[in-house]
Order: C-alpha cells, then sequence, then structure tokens
C-alpha cells in the first residue's frame, strides 16, 4: 500500500485529493498545524465521510525540523504540497508571513524530502495567479510569468525551486500550474463560495444584499475534485514534468453571479452591490488556461461544467443554511 503524505490536508484539496488516494488505497498521512480551534479542524474532511480514515500528524510548514522528523517517521512514497496561505488579498495585509509559508514553505518541504526522502514523489500546488498580469491571451506552461500579488509571487518562488530541485538533485518534483478550481468545500472568502452562500442567504430570506469588489475580472473555473486527479496523475508520470490545469473557459464575476442568482429564480443586478474596499491594490484581470498538454500527456480533462459546479455550491450553501448541514 502506497503511503501518501499531504500537507494542507484540512483545506478544499486536501479534502479531496485524501479522498480520490483513499479511493485508490493509499495510506493517507496529513500534516496538521496545531490549533487552539481543535474543534473545528477536519471539518472539510468530516464532511467528506474521510475523517476517521486519514492520519494527521501535527507540524508546520514554516517549521524544517517537524518536516524532517515526519518525513523519517511516516516514509511517503508521494508527497503533496498543498499548504499555503492561499487567499490572495489578505497576501498584501500578511505578505510576510504569505513568503514564509507559500514560498519559504514549499522549501522547507523540498527540502525535507531532499534529505530523508529524496526517492519520493513530489508535487507543488502552483498557480496560475503566476501568470497575473497576462503576457498572452491564452496561458500555457510556455507563457511567461507575471505575479501581481506578495501570494503571486511566493508561488513562483516555490515554482522555481521545485523546477530546481528537480534539475539540481534530480528529484521528482513536478509542479501543477492549477487555474482556479471551487467545490462546496471551497472556503468561505473565496469568491465563488461568497456568491454561493450570498445566494442561498438571500433565497432564505436571511440576507438581502451581497456585497463584491471587481465584478470584470474573469477566471478560468474548474471543478476541485477534477484537479485533485490531475495531481495524482502527474505523480504517476514517469518523468517529472510541469503542466497547466484549466477548463479553456473564463466567466467574469459578474457572469458568475448572474448564473449563481437566475439558478434560484433571482436577479443578481437586485441584490449584488460593489464595495471599494473590497478591490485589491493590484488585480489579475483576466485568466484562461491551455490545458493541452495535461490532456495529452495525462489524459485528464475536466468533467463538471461551470453550471454543474455552481448547482452544486448553491445546494450544499442551502442545506447548510437550512441545517442540513453534513458536518
Ligand atoms: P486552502 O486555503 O483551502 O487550504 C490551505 C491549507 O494550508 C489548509 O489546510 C491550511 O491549514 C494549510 N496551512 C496554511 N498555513 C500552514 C502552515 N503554516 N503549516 C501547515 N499548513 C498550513 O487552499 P486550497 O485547498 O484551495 O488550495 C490548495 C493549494 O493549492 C494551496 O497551496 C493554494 O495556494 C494552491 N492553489 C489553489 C487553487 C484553487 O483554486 N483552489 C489554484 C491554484 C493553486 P488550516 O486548515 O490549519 O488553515
Ligand atoms: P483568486 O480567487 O484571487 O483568483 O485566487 P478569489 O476567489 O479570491 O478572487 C477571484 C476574483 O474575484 C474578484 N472579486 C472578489 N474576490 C473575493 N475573494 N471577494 C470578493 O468580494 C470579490 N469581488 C470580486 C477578485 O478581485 C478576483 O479578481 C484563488 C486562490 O485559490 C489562490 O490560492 C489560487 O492560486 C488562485 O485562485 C488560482
Amino acid at each position: 500500500m502506497p503511503t501518501a503524505l499531504i500537507t494542507g490536508i484540512t483545506g478544499q484539496d486536501g479534502a479531496y485529493l485524501s479522498q480520490l488516494l483513499l479511493e485508490k488505497g493509499y495510506r493517507v498521512v496529513g500534516l496538521l498545524r496545531r490549533s487552539a480551534s481543535a474543534d473545528v479542524i477536519g471539518e472539510r474532511l468530516r464532511w467528506l465521510g474521510i475523517l476517521d480514515q486519514v492520519e494527521l500528524v501535527d507540524g508546520n510548514l514554516t517549521d524544517l525540523s517537524s518536516l524532517i522528523r515526519i518525513m523519517e517517521t511516516v516514509k511517503p512514497d508521494e508527497i503533496y504540497n498543498l499548504a499555503a496561505q492561499s487567499f490572495v488579498a489578505a497576501s498584501w495585509q500578511q505578505p510576510l508571513l504569505t513568503g514564509s509559508v507559500t514560498g519559504v514553505g514549499a522549501v522547507n518541504v523540498l527540502e525535507a524530502v531532499r534529505i530523508v526522502r529524496s526517492d519520493a514523489r513530489f508535487y507543488q500546488a502552483s498557480s496560475s495567479e503566476m501568470f497575473g498580469l497576462i503576457q498572452e491571451p491564452v496561458q500555457n506552461e510556455k507563457t511567461p510569468f507575471y505575479p501581481r500579488s506578495p501570494y503571486a509571487v511566493a508561488k513562483l518562488y516555490a515554482h522555481w525551486m521545485t523546477v530546481n530541485y528537480r534539475e539540481s538533485f534530480g528529484m521528482h518534483a513536478s509542479s501543477g500550474i492549477l487555474f482556479n478550481h471551487e467545490s462546496p468545500l471551497r472556503g468561505i472568502e473565496f469568491v465563488t463560495r461568497k456568491v454561493t452562500d450570498g445566494v442561498a442567504r438571500i433565497k432564505l430570506g436571511l440576507a438581502t444584499q451581497l456585497p463584491l469588489g471587481n465584478l470584470d475580472a474573469t477566471r478560468d473555473w474548474g471543478h476541485a475534485r477534477d484537479y485533485v486527479r490531475a495531481m495524482h496523475l502527474m505523480l504517476q508520470q514517469e518523468t517529472p514534468d510541469d503542466y497547466v490545469v484549466a477548463t479553456g473557459r473564463t466567466t467574469s464575476i459578474r457572469d458568475f453571479c448572474r448564473i449563481a442568482f437566475s439558478y434560484v429564480g433571482l436577479n443578481f443586478e437586485d441584490h449584488v452591490v460593489t464595495r471599494s474596499d473590497l478591490l485589491r491594490p493590484a488585480e489579475v484581470q483576466v485568466l484562461l488556461g491551455d490545458a493541452d498538454k495535461a490532456r495529452s500527456a495525462l489524459d485528464w480533462a475536466p468533467s463538471v461544467t461551470l453550471e454543474e459546479m455552481i448547482a452544486e455550491m448553491i445546494e450544499a450553501d442551502l442545506a447548510r443554511h437550512r441545517g442540513q448541514s453534513r458536518s
């Protein structure tokens, strides 16, 4: 039975990846950072009904010694580095923390792997945010990067260090340049979940307005369940490499709102208000990915449409607000 170590197991992708790897017969071990709010830890894993099937070990991405100890005791065959300060907007408020977790933290994991488990396979959660101020209308693995936030700069450092460890030490280190992916387990601060949660609350009479920032930005949104399949496929390849994972369709926040509100028979213009304090100091205006390489080399393709995903997210938020939450 292969062993996978997942950093960021309590996040959206960590939960879905755990589910996928358990289905495939892996022993799944997750890095857990200590928190005083222990009662809410593992909520997403509980929602998927797999909390008792994964092993959780204490550690932190900023603490190299904890990572080395975990590599020694867990002896993972595959390491998925998903942990990060992942909220772009917060990265201007906490640039140093973002740098040390999202950037240097990834190198701590690479170092622990290099020192203790150099034959293990490593996955780095890179991001389409690295394209930032886009240099080409459609972005693929060859598109130059232009990061636009402390988060994206930190991710770019981690990305190039992954490439460097592969080239310097021959490690099986791959980087997935994933475009936005969402689900009912998406954090409430991200725009898609903020909208679907808002739609549910407005539909149930719990709110009347939904404040948002820039409605004109467009994103290439896929479903997290589809995207964790791509992560696993990357580590099954003989040769490590970097892959863009995207749907090839981009949609504005405004149109996302239109689709989401109309799903419950509402008009978004009656409820969405824009607030200048929700605008970012520098914006990534458009992202649109070309995942041809992942399609041909990994035989990967997305299976969920944007409309299907929005429906799933709204149904989950309606159920949560009606008190039918699974967690
Ligand atoms: P989440 O924000 O949902 O999860 C982040 C995870 O990182 C959580 O488990 C969090 O733990 C953990 N974490 C944060 N800081 C530390 C730390 N210092 N030590 C250990 N663990 C820590 O992110 P997603 O699941 O959405 O994304 C997974 C990864 O993929 C991230 O690296 C993200 O930047 C990247 N990414 C995401 C995309 C997306 O659209 N979702 C697209 C491209 C890349 P806790 O629960 O304790 O907070
Ligand atoms: P993003 O996701 O920054 O792309 O990063 P987010 O959902 O936060 O923003 C997407 C776009 O929506 C606009 N927006 C708002 N965003 C939020 N959060 N809240 C609002 O009220 C709001 N109004 C408009 C934003 O300005 C932006 O243009 C996500 C994260 O998961 C990263 O970790 C990951 O790397 C990238 O996706 C790919």
